[in-house]
């Protein structure tokens, strides 16, 4: 007996609880434990059937993700759910919370499935950027049939109890005490007569192999760059092509594939960062958070309406405040026209448009905020503008009333020193669309307090995001490396590479678009009027590139003028356009830059080697506590591909040294103001360390 799975009787069911917090995952002892327990009933005569149950909050959730690394010890899952599918007397798995990933692989290696009608199920390792390897891709299959089965397991995602008992994957659905039901439903297996039933002996529906070319062809382009989802689909091929035994071991030999290649480590250091993310260094845990039961947002333009969307997702009743009428109505508008596009695709009903619409209260006067618990402001990107506004806030709102502000890149310092609260101000950087967008940049003030940033913390989660801390620079963390990329993607064109084959590299490396593809979606206006910002704040860089300048200057804005970098024919698809590609070729010739091909390894290099050097700055600078927050906020907030883990992970995969070299190599050619590596890469890289080892 281990001490997290033990063995009891009642009357002639021999009852199998695992107690593992917090989610019951199959480490070591799991497995040895499951593996005694079941021999322990099938030894014991007075034992007719078992039930399998879970203490705490979840039935097993999976494998011990921390196992992985440091390799997974006897006895292996496999061998131990094979015992249970041999068993000469039935085995009912008893669910409740979410059954996933091995925890799934385990009940349906039991004979039955009874599960709460609250519980859920799933396959999510191909978030893991592994597949189900014990045996999820031959037995679901064979439960569900091939498109079903291709459709959860690629899908990894969570299946309700009344859905699952639909497809076949439960048994029933009981209610109250699970375990006093699942014994009954035991018993009776016993009264009828009714012995094992393994899946392994189901005969799976025929599929022919069109089924799974057209899946995988759906998938293509969603999917592009990452592994797991294909080697899901030629392991589940397998339990239609070959016999079970012959099919788990092909499932095995994907799974190994998949466990050793590079995504699926990036993907689950990914897993662990997204939840150490919320955890910030330095704030004690037991820090006691001020209570949010309703909010404010000021200005009700794309950001501020998205922002409000937020509140009311997560039914929290939030105020819209605009100055004006025609703004207050506009962003109103636009926001019912957005639940309304959601339900139209069928993922909210018209009721739940209604119940959020009714959350959200326009109001055109500041007195109807004063008793709110947070106001999160999101007016023109304007400092000016954003202190009158916290001025009023600051003489408004109730005392312990957070008041947070969207901006993107402005002195969070600055604003919070125009209220007698400083204290109570933070930052919280939404990404557009703000409704969408899982990333919420968290910025502490100087004066921030720990409860204020433990609250906001904890609040992202409550509305659905990522929130990730950081400190008051220009650009925060996000756009601060952005702008690395930016400068360099520009310099690149003027130098000879093409728009196109700079956002060609970019996006093969997984990006969701290239930089200038992006950069015409968003507006080439903003930029514009961001650097003239700059310009008068005496920002300039030592090498100035004017020709995306030039673009704008003749009128062309991006995608919402039809012309940007790109001509847009059908409004969305970029095409090269020559009178672009003649502007280049005039601003280089007046800057006198000599125009040359250009490698694809130079252009990566380029693009995103400054970007993990002002990482570098940004960790020296304690702007961001960790490596991690700023993989995280690349991740969720610009779409840097989860399989590559991140910047500053993925920067550790190919070796600082490397980074260092390139720097060298670009420092001769273009001299070092821009090739300087900061100190903390050159040291790492001195001492063959990676940022991980921080
Ligand atoms: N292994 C280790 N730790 C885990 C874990 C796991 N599988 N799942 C969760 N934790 C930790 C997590 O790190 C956190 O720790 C705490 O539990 C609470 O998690 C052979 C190979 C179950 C839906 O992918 O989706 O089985 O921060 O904050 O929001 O085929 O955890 O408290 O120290 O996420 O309520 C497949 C992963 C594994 C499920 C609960 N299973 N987990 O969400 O809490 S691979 C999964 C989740 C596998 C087999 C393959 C969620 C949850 P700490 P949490 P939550």
């Amino acid at each position: 007996m281990s001490n997290t799975v033990s063995f009891s009787k009642q009357g002639a069911i021999g009852l199998i609880k695992v107690n593992n917090p917090p989610v019951n995952a199959l480490n070591q002892s799991v497995r040895a434990g499951l593996k005694t327990c079941v021999e322990q009933g099938l030894a014991d005569d007075g034992v007719k059937a078992m039930v399998l149950i879970c203490e705490g909050r979840t039935f097993i959730a999976g494998a011990d993700i921390n196992e992985f690394a440091k390799g997974m010890g006897e006895p292996g899952l496999v061998p131990v759910i094979g015992n249970m599918e041999t068993a000469a007397k039935p085995i009912v798995a008893a669910i409740h919370g979410t059954a996933l990933g091995g925890g799934l692989e385990v009940a349906l290696g039991c004979h039955y499935r009874v599960a709460l009608s609250s519980a859920k199920v799933g396959l999510p390792e191909v978030h893991l950027g592994l597949l189900p390897g014990a045996g999820g891709t031959q037995r679901l299959p064979r439960l569900v049939g091939a498109q079903a089965a291709l459709e959860l397991i690629v899908g990894g995602g969570h299946v309700p109890a009344a859905k699952a008992l639909e497809l076949g994957i439960v048994d029933e659905i009981v209610d109250g005490d699970l375990e006093a039901a699942a014994i009954a439903y035991a018993e009776k297996l016993l009264a009828d007569g009714s012995g094992p039933r393994a899946i392994r002996d189901i005969a799976p529906e025929a599929a022919g192999s069109e089924v799974f070319d057209n899946f995988e062809k759906s998938i293509a382009r969603k999917q592009r760059g990452f592994l797991a989802p294909f080697h899901i689909i030629k392991s589940i091929r397998a339990a239609f092509e070959l016999p079970f035994d012959k099919g788990m071991a092909r499932e095995e030999e994907l799974f190994m594939e998949l466990m050793r290649s590079s995504e699926s480590a990036s993907q689950r250091h990914i897993f662990f960062a997204e939840r150490e993310v919320a955890k910030v260094p330095g704030l004690a845990k037991d820090t006691v958070k001020r209570e949010i039961n309703c909010g404010a947002v000021v200005g009700a333009g794309t950001m501020g309406g998205g922002i409000a969307m937020n509140f009311a997702n997560a039914g929290i009743p939030v105020k819209l405040l605009e100055m004006k009428q025609e703004f207050l109505d506009k962003g109103i508008a636009l926001i019912r026209k957005n639940y309304e596009n959601t339900a139209k695709k069928g993922r909210i009903s018209m009721a739940d448009v209604e119940k959020r619409m009714a959350l959200i209260e326009p109001t055109l006067s500041y007195d109807d905020i004063k008793d709110v618990d947070i106001v999160i402001e999101a007016v023109f990107e304007n400092m000016d503008v954003k202190k009158e506004v916290f001025k009023k806030l600051d003489s408004v709102c109730r005392s312990g009333a957070i008041l947070a502000s969207n901006t993107s890149t402005l002195d969070v310092d600055e604003i919070a020193n125009v209220t007698s609260r400083p204290q109570d101000v933070i930052g919280m950087h939404f990404f557009s669309p703000a409704n969408v967008m899982r990333l919420l940049e968290n910025v502490r003030g100087e004066l921030t307090a720990d409860d204020v940033i433990a609250t906001v913390m904890s609040f992202s989660k409550r509305i659905g995001k990522i929130g990730a801390m950081v400190g008051v620079c220009d650009g925060f963390v996000g756009n601060r490396m952005l702008h690395q990329r930016t400068r360099e993607s520009a310099y690149l064109v003027e130098e000879g590479a093409s728009p196109e084959q700079v956002d060609k590299i970019l996006f093969d490396f997984g990006f969701p678009m290239g930089a200038f593809t992006m950069a015409d979606m968003a507006g080439l206006d903003v930029g514009y009027k961001v650097r003239e910002e700059r310009r008068k704040a005496g920002k300039v860089e030592k090498r100035d590139s004017v020709w995306i300048d030039k673009i704008v200057e003749l009128g062309r804005h991006g995608q919402k003028t039809n012309a940007g970098v790109y001509k847009y024919e059908d409004g969305r698809t970029p095409i090269p356009d020559p009178i672009v590609k003649a502007l280049i070729a005039e601003c280089a010739k007046e800057a006198g830059i000599a125009q040359r091909d250009i490698s694809d390894q130079e252009i990566l290099e380029r693009c995103l080697y400054p970007m993990i050097n002002e990482g570098a700055l940004i960790l020296e600078e304690g702007i961001a506590a960790r490596p991690l927050d700023i993989d995280i906020i690349w991740i969720n907030g610009y779409g840097f591909p989860g399989y590559k883990g991140g910047p500053m992970f993925w920067a550790d995969q190919i070796g600082l040294q490397n980074i260092v070299d390139a720097y060298a190599k670009y420092a001769k050619q273009f001299g070092d103001h821009y090739w300087q590596p900061a100190p903390l890469l050159a040291k790492l890289a001195k001492e063959g360390k990676g940022f991980y080892d921080l």
